[in-house]
């Protein structure tokens, strides 16, 4: 049996989001709002399916895939950057890889307890989040 994402998660840390954001380009001024936000992500694994929306006050996004199928990500509202984006399972790992102009862009989400934890990767720059469930 994998490991169920499913819920509802508040942003608890953010380690280097700054940095993360600096590579994907993101403008000053916008990664001054960014910066404060507390996002929260709802999770719904179906299976292969999920979906994951990130919400917050200020940007909201939404990510819908099967494990294994690759697909097509705008990054709407993010850095609009299109890639062809896929997710699969590393052991109890899931792992995103964003194919696409930027290098070594992904993210991997994994269970630690009672939290979630989210790597996100762009270029030299490493951003760690954890989340806790609401
Ligand atoms: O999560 O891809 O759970 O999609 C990354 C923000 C900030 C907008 C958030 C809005 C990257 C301005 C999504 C924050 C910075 C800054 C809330 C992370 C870009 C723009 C949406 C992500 C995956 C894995 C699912």
């Amino acid at each position: 049996m994998p490991v169920d994402f499913s819920g509802t998660w508040n942003l608890i840390s953010n380690d280097n989001f700054e940095g993360y954001m600096v590579a994907l380009g993101i403008d000053f001024a916008t990664r001054k709002i960014a910066k404060m936000l507390k996002p929260q992500k709802v999770i719904k694994q179906d299976g292969d399916s999920f979906y994951i929306h990130t919400t917050s006050t200020f940007r909201d996004y939404l990510l819908q895939f099967k494990i294994g199928e690759e697909f097509e990500e705008d990054n709407k509202g993010l850095d609009n950057r299109k890639c062809k984006s896929i997710v699969t399972w590393e052991n109890d790992k899931l792992v995103c890889v964003q194919t696409g102009e930027k290098k070594n862009r992904g993210w991997t989400h994994w269970l630690e307890g009672d939290d979630l934890h989210l790597e996100l990767r762009c270029e030299n720059q490493v951003c760690k989040q954890v989340f806790k469930r609401a």
